[in-house]
């Protein structure tokens, strides 16, 4: 098993060793070409898994005995399907009834990956590796699973290694005639726009949606997940597609073509044309207006950009015109006299003291969903979100994962105090491994976005939302960590800029104590 994952090229194993998996571990134990790393608790191995997939664009795994491990591990790998994350799961094999109790590995982990395998004899394994590998590299990338039974593990068999490399499926590029109609669309369309989302970052083509909107002078929005798609100091960038505020949501609805790459997440009226370009079929729906592009949007946008600049010459002439309505409606947004406070002055603090490769992950919490709207991600993988799935908890272990992924980039995760507790035990994770990255953690007392609801639409009905809390920066020293509290913006740009500059010393916890906080959208 682990000279099949070293020779697929896996690098890191996060999980919680355990019996049934005491060979495993013995053979990791052997393999110095992969890191493992032992968690404080399973949930954050799929978490830790996923953020270094996301971050870094290679697999990782998590490996968790069977049973509670998996049970544990499982939130995580659905926030991994939710955003697209190539993470593979080894657990064991468990399916026998328990006082009534039934735990099927692969009944749980099926809906929540896109295969599982299960070996019957160590002879099986490597070719499931192989598989497992097939399917974590090809078209939409989501987390798989191998069930490797306690007694598979423990078994003495002689058993052929097979090649990785024949393995690996090229990627769906797309039907020529539809790129090529595509591109005649999105050159004579009067008012197009791109749309890019998640699948922009997992096929890592950001460089080509800037070539694209350079050449033919086309705005760009991304969703949450697509943020990184375009740099947000681009001109040509709206940033992300939030409809609720209205001059974007005018400027979106008079569009004429759409083009929606790696995305299901966009919004369209009649009379618009939409493109999209998606490698999950499954995504596309029935519409008139709509031109469907099946492939990776790497080789896609390549042919595409390609059939546009033989379609006609770059648009520049357009770029004063276009741009200024860009602008317009970017000032609009970021006007400082109209910002929420606090948040806008730490925002400002996170953009200046942050380099901008620097990877920030959203938590669910009141400054991570502001930040959707005003962190502007200057480089590609420099956003990372639960997606749709709205994980709570899972910011402060993607981090740490992010950073074992991309050792020299600074990462920092955005927390509330409520979501900062649901994983605070890999403070002692990071401290042991020597993974340096930054939480911070915007402290309110409180789950406080649901205790705002109750204020404001349940007549002050407040019923567990306030919280008590531990002494954050005491807590982050307790596991050797570095802890500091930063009062207010000013405070936070220098403690942020301290991390940065003492990268290589210890993981750092910021808490910012913050009263209650105003919502805009
Ligand atoms: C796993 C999970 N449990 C519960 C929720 C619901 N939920 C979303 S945000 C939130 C409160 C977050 O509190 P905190 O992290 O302190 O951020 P704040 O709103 O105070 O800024 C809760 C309970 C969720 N999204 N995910
Ligand atoms: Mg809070």
């Amino acid at each position: 098993m682990v000279r099949s994952l070293a020779a697929e090229g896996l690098r890191a194993v996060f999980g919680v060793p355990g019996a049934g998996q005491y060979e495993a571990i013995d053979a990791l134990y052997s393999t110095p070409s992969i890191r493992y790393i032992a968690v404080r608790h399973e949930q954050a191995a799929s978490y830790m898994a996923d953020g270094y997939a996301r971050a870094s664009g290679e697999i990782a795994a998590a490996l968790v005995v069977e049973g509670p491990g998996l049970f544990n591990a499982l939130s995580g790998v659905a926030t991994a399907y939710a955003t697209s994350s190539p993470v593979l799961v080894v657990t064991g094999d468990h399916h026998h009834r328990k006082k009534g109790l039934e735990l099927d590995e692969t009944a749980w982990l099926g809906p929540l990956t896109k295969w599982v395998g299960r070996a019957r004899s160590p002879a099986e394994i490597p070719a499931l590796v192989q598989e497992a590998f097939q399917q974590l590299r090809s078209g939409r990338p989501r987390p798989v699973g191998i069930e490797v039974p306690p007694a598979v593990f423990a078994a003495t068999e002689e058993v052929s290694l097979v090649q990785p490399a024949a393995a690996t499926p090229a990627p769906a590029v797309g039907d020529p005639r539809a790129i090529q109609r595509a591109a005649e669309l999105l050159a004579s369309a009067r008012r197009p726009v791109i749309w890019a989302g998640g699948g922009v970052m997992r096929a890592r083509a950001a460089t080509l949606v800037a070539e694209l909107a350079d050449y033919l002078q086309i705005p760009v929005v991304t969703t949450r997940q697509g943020k990184g798609s375009i740099s947000e100091r681009h001109p040509l960038s709206l940033g992300m597609a939030e409809m609720r505020f209205q001059p974007l949501r005018n400027w979106l609805s008079a569009r004429d073509v759409i083009l929606a790459v790696g995305t299901s997440h966009y919004s369209s009226g009649e009379g618009q044309q939409v493109i999209r370009i998606d490698v999950d079929e499954t995504e596309f729906g029935e519409g008139d207006e709509q031109l469907s592009i099946h492939g990776d949007a790497y080789p896609v946008l390549l042919a595409l950009n390609q059939a546009v600049a033989a379609a006609g010459p770059s648009r520049g002439d357009k770029a004063e015109a276009v741009q200024g309505e860009v602008a317009g409606i970017n000032e609009a947004r970021f006007e400082p006299s109209r910002q929420l406070q606090p948040q806008w002055g730490f925002m400002e603090a996170i953009h200046t003291a942050l380099p901008d490769d620097a990877i920030v992950i959203q938590g669910m919490n009141q400054m991570g969903y502001y930040s959707r709207n005003y962190f502007r991600a200057r480089a590609p993988h420099s956003y990372l979100t639960s997606s749709s799935h709205g994980t709570l908890g899972c910011a402060y272990p993607i981090a740490v994962g992010a950073k074992v992924g991309c050792p020299d980039r600074v990462v920092v995760s955005l927390s509330g105090d409520g979501g900062f507790l649901y994983n605070l035990q890999e403070l002692s994770t990071a401290v042991q491994y020597g993974i340096n990255a930054v939480a911070v953690v915007f402290n309110d007392n409180a789950y406080g976005n649901v205790l705002r609801a109750q204020m404001e639409e349940f007549d002050g009905h407040v019923l567990g939302t306030q919280l008590h809390n531990p002494d954050f920066v005491a807590l982050a020293q307790s596991f050797g960590a570095h802890g500091v509290r930063a009062e207010d913006a000013d405070a936070l740009h220098a403690a942020l800029s301290e991390a940065v500059a003492t990268e290589n010393d210890k993981p750092v916890l910021i808490e910012v104590p913050v009263g209650m906080l105003d919502r805009e959208f």
